[in-house]
């Protein structure tokens, strides 16, 4: 179990299930504030992913800096400040707002994946990853996420990554940073609001007990970091890739007008798609997160026998 310290914290109830039947998943908090979406289908996106987690027998670990401490495992009574949060914290922002008392940040995937290894949860479950960004090889934009997935043991179920970024590239750059890449039942990258990106995976996985044997062979074999599952938006909610594609060549001019850089382009991208979109790509969020937290709790199920 991981103890506490000054700066990080593991919850009581998270803390328990660790020491006992270890079925934890963990998850971010940016995608659950405004910076990931709107309120408050933010909420009910939450909400959703907890019940999915519970339903599969697992026990959900909310990471936050919540008073200055890197907390897994959100007390119920402080979730409404998380989600009210407005400091986005990736995993090189960790120190700095730890130390420096920061009362509130939400965390990225990043970050999450740092705080879940450190209190050693194998799981974690999003909505979409960070990736290389359009443009990157003039403005060198590319997510801590991707980084994040290689260097901890920890498995990653997302929906693969929002077309808004380069998803060749993104394919790439995690091919360079060796992270396995396995899709859930299916043999596509998935680009979450839609199935198939057109792009291939090199593993296909069909069970929870798959990927744990994954996790367990690439520790065996010496390999440092962890897998990213990518589970394709549930069939019924899969939307229409028009509307979507048209709503993103506003959002990207957007970006390009204000001159956006750095951990401020994703947010003005998010909320640009959901406010274009009307309330439809916000329920197709909620159905593929609330599908990811299923999947999750199924592979840490499998990791705990
Ligand atoms: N993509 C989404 N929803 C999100 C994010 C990405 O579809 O909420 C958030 C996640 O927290 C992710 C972060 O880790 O954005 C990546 O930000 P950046 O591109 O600045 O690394
Ligand atoms: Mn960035």
């Amino acid at each position: 179990m991981a103890e506490g310290t000054k700066f990080f914290r593991v919850g009581d109830e998270v803390a328990a299930a660790l020491e006992g039947h270890r079925r934890v998943v963990a998850f971010e908090s940016t995608i659950f504030s405004g910076l990931g979406m709107p309120s408050p289908a933010n909420r009910e996106c939450f909400d959703r992913c907890v019940t999915a987690v519970r339903d599969g027998g697992a026990v959900p670990a909310l990471t936050a800096v919540v008073d200055g401490v890197a907390v897994v495992g959100v007390e119920t009574s402080d979730l409404d400040r998380v989600f009210a949060g407005t400091r986005k914290v990736a995993a090189r922002d960790l120190a700095g707002a730890v130390s420096g008392g920061l009362d509130v940040g939400v965390t990225t995937v990043s970050a999450s994946l740092t705080l879940a290894a450190r209190a050693g949860i194998e799981v974690f479950a999003t909505g979409g990853i960070g990736g290389v960004h359009r443009g990157a090889e003039v403005t060198g934009d590319v997510s801590g996420d991707l980084v994040a997935l290689s260097r901890h043991r920890v498995v990653t179920v997302s929906a693969g990554a929002k077309a808004f970024l380069d998803l060749p590239r993104t394919l790439e750059y995690l091919e360079t940073l060796a992270v396995p890449v396995a899709g859930w039942r299916t043999d596509r990258f998935p680009a979450f609001y839609v199935r198939d990106s057109g792009l291939d995976v090199p593993t296909v996985v069909n069970s929870g007990d798959d990927v744990a044997a994954m996790l367990r062979a690439s520790a065996a074999v010496g390999h440092p970091g962890g897998i990213l599952v990518a589970n394709p938006i549930p069939v019924g909610a899969e939307l229409d890739p028009e509307p979507i594609d048209r709503a993103l060549g506003s959002a990207l001019a957007l970006v390009e007008q204000q001159s956006l850089r750095g951990p401020a382009v994703t947010p003005v991208l998010l909320d640009a798609i959901a406010a274009a979109t009307d309330g439809v790509s916000v329920e197709a969020n909620l159905a593929l997160a609330q599908d990811n937290a299923r999947v999750a709790a199924e592979i840490a199920a499998a990791l705990a026998r």
